[in-house]
């Protein structure tokens, strides 16, 4: 394991339920430190390229409407391990299905409405903070 770099964002629903601080909370209590972080409104066609992979997924267009209805927070953090780490401290996209005492399983309301997003591999966390953040941001 070694220090590494993930990407994360509290989504809209969660901001907008004032439950942002209490998600920092738990990322910060769970070991991470924030490198970077803003609060802005993704556009449509942001969303759709922040999204591309799921394109062709049926939740797509669902997903893009959700994720532009309002304000996200987006960060770089740091930890050991980090993206895993995060993985973890979010708990299962469908808060059914996530584990006690995960983000998810406290503020999710449910498979889509699910509060955070965390970078799922290496490349994907490097892609992700390469949309949202400068190098000067991150040093
Ligand atoms: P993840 O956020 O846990 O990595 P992904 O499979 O990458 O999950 O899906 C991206 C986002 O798309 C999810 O966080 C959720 O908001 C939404 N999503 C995923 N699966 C579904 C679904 O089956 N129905 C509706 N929305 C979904
Ligand atoms: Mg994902």
């Amino acid at each position: 394991m070694s220090v590494e770099r993930t990407f994360s964002a509290i989504k809209p629903d969660a901001v907008a339920a004032g439950q942002a601080g209490e998600i920092l909370a738990m990322i910060q209590k769970a070991g991470f430190r924030i490198l970077a972080m803003r609060m802005l409104r993704l556009t449509d066609s942001e969303a759709r390229g922040f999204y591309a992979v799921h394109r062709v997924r049926p939740f797509f267009e669902g997903l893009v409407k959700f994720m532009t209805e309002g304000p996200i927070i987006v960060m770089a953090l740091e930890r050991e391990n980090a993206i895993g780490a995060l993985r973890e401290v979010m708990g299962a996209t469908d808060p059914a299905k996530a584990a006690e005492g995960t983000i998810r399983k406290r503020f999710a309301s449910n498979i889509e409405r699910n509060c955070i997003h965390g970078s799922d591999a290496p490349a994907t966390a490097q892609t992700e903070l390469q949309f949202f953040f400068s190098a000067a941001d991150l040093l």
